[in-house]
């Protein structure tokens, strides 16, 4: 059996927890393969809603197994508050959840560096989400980290101290305050403890074995292709690999056992922090966007960037991950505009024109040249098929497969699952 991925295609918050959601019930087991608590997948049904942070999405159906593989960052707090916040569900986390040894762990001195880092840069800031992410990663790349294998051994303390005192050496370089390091640090090691209770495996022998015998697993991508550490919009980017490939260090799945990409996009396009979004809207349209769409940071609370689809963007994030099929979320958001626009490609201030995408350095000022359609300009409430699509929003759905060569299988036009809608 093949391990299918579902990846975000721009800057995160395309609706993949809805969409994993939805599609659990075709899977037996979940993974996450990258990023930590900066996700904030949020899931509605029953007319409930909940964000998940680092718990995979396949979490509230009884029969999927999920798993956080070794490449994430996990924050053993965070994950504890996550657990106990689910209690009302009656997850058995002992039986559904396994987690890697050789995932990263976050510590509270990673936190504070992610804070240090970002106020150093002043108004070159990335826009972290001050989870201690980029640090985290930092200290794995440069073979330093703590792993969740460590926190079995009997020397974990002295392998944390001795971190902490390098961490602690850098702060003061910054001269950040670290009076609330004893504090952090209390709560940090009553979640270690409580973490030795979950199952800590070897996950890329469950996984591999799994797809062995005819299990079906899908991986489950947090923030967004535009957000990878090597193809994003650098150095505004997270520190994670957020495709396809990072889908197979991220679990130890290889590459020759990827079946499906599920390209997750949402019908317009947001950005949460600093960088570059040539489409962003700051006008109307744009405050008209984040109010429908709810767009504030789900982690964070941060208000959303929000602008048009950008075309020349969503063929480089197909391009890089082998995107098999699309989903548009959101279409709902769109509903009160006469007139949707969709960027073909820039204009670059010598005046020439192109059609690939413009993220770095001195491009910034690329000006997004628009194709225009026809809003459908009508409420989608009644929709149940996509047969009861307006013609608009069909040829609106025709216009970007025609030009993605990828097809859009699914259009969600609501946050509830049963707004999921087949074409
Ligand atoms: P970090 O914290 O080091 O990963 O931040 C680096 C950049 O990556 C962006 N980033 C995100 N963008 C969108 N959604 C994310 N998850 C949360 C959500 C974010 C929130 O689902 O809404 O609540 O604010 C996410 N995580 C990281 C981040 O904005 C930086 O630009
Ligand atoms: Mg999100």
């Amino acid at each position: 059996m093949k391990m299918d991925v579902l990846l975000g295609l721009q800057w995160g918050d395309e609706g993949k927890g809805k969409v994993v959601d939805y599609l659990a019930p075709d899977y037996e087991i979940v993974a996450r393969f990258q990023g930590g608590p900066n996700a904030g997948h949020t899931l509605e049904f029953d007319g409930i809603k909940h964000v998940l942070h680092q718990i995979p999405s396949g979490i509230f159906r009884q029969n999927i197994h999920n798993i956080i593989g070794n490449g994430v960052v996990l924050d053993p707090v965070v994950l504890r508050k996550e657990i106990e916040a689910l209690k009302k569900f009656n997850i058995d986390f002992k039986k559904n959840l396994t987690i890697s040894k050789k995932a990263t762990i976050i510590l509270p001195t990673h936190k504070l560096l992610d804070a240090a880092y970002e106020k150093s840069k002043g108004d070159k800031k990335i826009g972290s989400t001050l989870k201690g992410i980029g640090p985290t990663y930092q200290d794995k790349i440069g073979r330093m980290a703590l792993r969740v294998g460590d926190m079995l051994s009997p020397d974990f303390k002295e392998k944390y101290t001795e971190l902490v005192q390098r961490h602690q050496s850098v702060l003061d370089y910054y001269q950040f305050s670290l009076k609330n390091l004893p504090a952090l640090e209390a709560d940090f090691f009553e979640a270690v403890e409580f973490f030795k209770s979950l199952q800590l495996v070897e996950t890329e022998f469950e996984v591999n074995a799994a797809l062995k015998s005819g299990k079906r697993v899908l991986a489950e991508g947090a923030q967004g292709a535009l957000l990878d550490i090597d193809f994003g919009s650098y150095p505004f980017v997270t520190s994670s690999s957020t495709m396809t490939a990072g889908a197979c260090t991220g679990l130890g799945v290889p590459p020759t056992s990827i079946g499906e990409v599920f390209g997750i996009f949402k019908a317009y396009c947001t950005r949460v922090g600093s960088g570059p979004f040539p489409t962003e809207l700051f006008d109307a349209d744009g405050e008209k966007m984040r109010k429908e769409g709810n767009e504030f940071g789900s982690t964070t609370g941060r208000a959303r960037r929000c602008g048009w689809l950008d075309l020349p963007a969503l063929k480089y994030s197909i391009m890089i991950n082998g995107v098999t099929q699309l989903f548009m979320m959101k279409a709902d958001v769109l509903n009160g505009f006469e007139e949707i626009k969709v960027c073909t490609g820039y204009e670059l201030p010598d005046g020439t024109h192109t059609d690939r995408l413009i993220l770095t350095g001195s491009d910034q000022d690329a000006k997004p040249i628009y194709h225009r359609l026809k809003g459908w300009n009508c409420s989608l409430q009644e929709v149940t098929t996509y047969a009861d699509f307006p013609e608009a929003l069909r040829n609106y759905v025709d216009y970007l497969e025609g030009e993605l060569e990828v097809p859009i299988t699914m259009v969600s036009v609501g946050p509830d699952r049963k707004k999921t809608i087949l074409k």
